[in-house]
């Protein structure tokens, strides 16, 4: 199901640009550069991610490997004033939004329990249970509207969440409320080791309709076509039109996790067919045609991945451990007594060694 007739692409495999009849990409000289600069940037985050992971600094990590054109090109095209709700893959979102990524590494760490402040630049937490996070976009998004406010709420979910209950819940709650959400679904071929032909038959963009609303299927490996898709969805969204769901047809192209071995479950060919199509090399190429590629930039986008990476790298070598009351403060407004009585041994438990080692 992928390159079908209707799926939206503005850049070729060699980047030549061609005209959409409906899509759009009105963005500078300049902006066109940035958006190669983050590309890079997210790519190196996710690499930093699996090998802090590998060297034992991160208890686990969900690599967004060849997903960065999906997830720069979606977040590029939103306002600030939006909100939005991720899955757990969204490293590239997180990077767009402008909220620091050392917030994701401290979470995968497990030297946080949540993240950062969603409010801050309305981006809401990592959701790992899948699907739950389309239903609070399409409450938050009913709730904007019920306030007059002029704010789109977009939602990050994979191939494998279309299978929840939760989402098409969310489908339908939102196409009743006409809620100013867009839903942006990476379909990434796999839900861990299950293909998508094992999920549904039909493609995901089409199930759209059968709620009451649009759907669009772009190619989530061209940048260009994404940020053009998502941010005709956003407008429309703020502009009273309602919901969409956005398919973005990419590929995992690492793991599922840092704890997954996808050698079990997929064959090299598949893997070398889509490393193909990567998207950076293909926007590179775009740039290049369309005289916007120069050394400078060349040097730029590495200067930037190697100060983020350094960065992180010490931020997280650097991090302290969380104070043993998170494990229970937040839980309950007025822990019981037996929660208590744990929560001492642990401290009587952890006190032995600290005292061993003095
Ligand atoms: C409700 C729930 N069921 C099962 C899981 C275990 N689980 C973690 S990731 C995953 C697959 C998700 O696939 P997809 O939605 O395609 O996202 P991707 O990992 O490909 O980004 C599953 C089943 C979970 N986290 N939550
Ligand atoms: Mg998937």
């Amino acid at each position: 199901m992928n390159r079908t007739d209707e799926q939206v692409r503005l850049l070729a495999d060699d980047g030549t640009l061609h005209e959409h009849d409906t899509y759009k990409v009105e963005l500078s000289d300049d902006e066109l550069r940035e958006l190669y600069v983050k590309l890079v940037v997210v790519r190196r985050i996710d690499t930093e991610g699996t090998n802090l992971q590998r060297q034992g600094q991160l208890g686990i990590w969900a690599p967004c490997l060849g997903q960065e054109a999906a997830q720069v090109g979606s977040a590029g095209a939103l306002q600030p004033d939006d909100f939005v709700f991720p899955s757990y893959r969204e490293h590239g979102v997180v990077h767009v939004r402008g909220v620091d990524v050392v917030n994701v590494l401290q979470l995968f760490r497990g030297a946080s329990l949540s993240g950062w402040d969603p409010h801050e630049k309305n981006l809401a937490l990592y959701a790992i249970p899948i699907g739950t996070q389309t239903l609070h976009a399409v409450g938050y998004a009913i709730g904007a509207k019920w306030d007059g406010a002029e704010q789109c709420t977009v939602v990050y979910f994979g191939d494998g969440a279309t299978s929840e209950g939760d989402t098409n819940e969310a489908f339908n709650f939102a196409a009743v409320n006409a809620a100013p959400v867009v839903f942006f679904c990476q379909n990434n071929q796999w839900a861990i080791s299950v293909p998508l032909s094992k999920q549904m038959a039909a493609p995901i963009w089409r199930r759209s309709f059968g709620f009451g609303f649009p759907g669009v299927q772009v190619d989530g490996n061209d940048v260009l076509a994404v940020y053009a898709v998502t941010k005709a969805a956003a407008d429309r969204a703020r502009e009273g039109g309602g919901p969409t769901l956005i398919e973005a047809v990419t590929y995992r192209l690492g793991a599922h996790t840092t704890t997954d071995d996808p050698t079990r479950y997929r064959t090299a060919d598949e893997l070398d067919m889509w490393m193909a199509r990567e998207p950076i090399g293909r926007y590179r190429a775009f740039l290049e045609k369309a005289g916007l590629w120069s050394d400078e930039l060349d040097r730029r986008a590495k200067a930037e991945a190697d100060s983020t990476a350094a960065r992180i790298r010490s931020a997280v070598e650097e991090m302290p451990d969380p104070p043993l009351g998170d494990l229970v403060d937040y839980v309950y407004a007025d822990p019981p007594q037996t929660l208590r009585r744990q929560f001492e041994r642990l401290q009587r438990f952890e006190a032995e060694f600290v005292a061993e080692e003095g």
